[in-house]
């Protein structure tokens, strides 16, 4: 089964162009501010592995396996950044304090799949440095909703990460419809999307952790969490996000600690 699946992917990274993220286009500067890529100091983007949303000026909302994977005291929170080969006026590179992981994370299941990290400085905002918004909590992100997913993660085919930030519009998917098509078991606290068709646009490797939004809107209501094992982009089961809404007390009690402690 999994080598049929693997012609399946073979033959429909052949088809579709190599473009993006998987099967996108570039952005254009400032129309994602709520960006945030995790990277080690001295990396190009060739090495950068995560990426989040900024959700108020000291706290930046990424997935538990990010904070878990990019630990390290050489990682910054970089903002501003659209073309990830040059520095631009509005970049920044921020270290960061420390992460708050969902105390319920399970690696193996990507459950509960949520962390903020805390920043050493507030942010300060600019055309290329804004937040995105939280969604009404427990919301749930209606099947057919238009969504934009944002990242570095490599292109179709995995030949190459771009410079220039990429997005690929996409529909989310019913809650019933991700547990009985995904590559593994979903729960309710999880968001997914999927597009039909040869040149499907999707996540990739290298966009762990990055926004999901509503289209042209900048309401968060996902971060990248997993894909199938199979590794080809675009897979052909859904990509898994966290779901943002249903997370709010756990955010806010976190924005409300760091603010009695004089961290906000
Ligand atoms: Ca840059």
């Amino acid at each position: 089964m999994k080598f049929l699946i693997a012609l399946t992917l073979a033959a429909s990274c052949l088809i579709a162009p190599a473009l993006s993220i998987a099967d996108g286009e570039d952005t254009a500067q400032f129309a994602f501010p709520w960006m945030a890529a995790i990277r080690q100091v001295f990396d190009r983007p060739l090495f950068q592995t995560c990426s989040g949303a900024i959700i108020g000026q000291r706290f930046v909302l990424s997935t538990a396996y990010c904070c878990e994977a990019q630990r390290n005291d050489n990682y910054k929170i970089i903002v501003g950044d659209w073309d990830s080969s040059v520095n631009e006026v509005e970049e920044r590179h921020i270290g960061i304090v420390k992460h708050h992981l969902h105390p319920d994370y399970i690696p193996s299941q990507k459950h509960d799949d949520i962390c903020v990290f805390e920043l050493a400085e507030d942010l300060v905002w600019s055309a290329g440095v804004q937040p995105a918004a939280l969604p009404a909590r427990d919301a749930e992100t209606p099947a057919e909703s238009n969504v934009t997913l944002i990242g570095w993660g490599f292109t179709n085919g995995q030949v190459f990460r771009p410079d220039i930030l990429q997005m690929v519009d996409l529909e989310a998917i019913s809650d019933a419809n991700c547990a009985s098509s995904a590559f593994s078991a979903t729960d309710d606290n999880m968001l997914c999307t999927y597009q039909e068709g040869v040149s499907r646009g999707g996540s990739c490797s290298g966009d762990e952790g990055a926004p999901l939004t509503l289209t042209g809107t900048n309401t968060l209501v996902g971060l990248m969490s997993w894909r199938d094992d199979a590794g080809a982009c675009p897979s052909t089961f859904p990509d898994v996000y966290v779901e943002v809404s249903k997370y709010e007390e756990f955010i806010a009690g976190i924005l409300a600690f760091a603010n009695v402690t004089g961290a906000a």
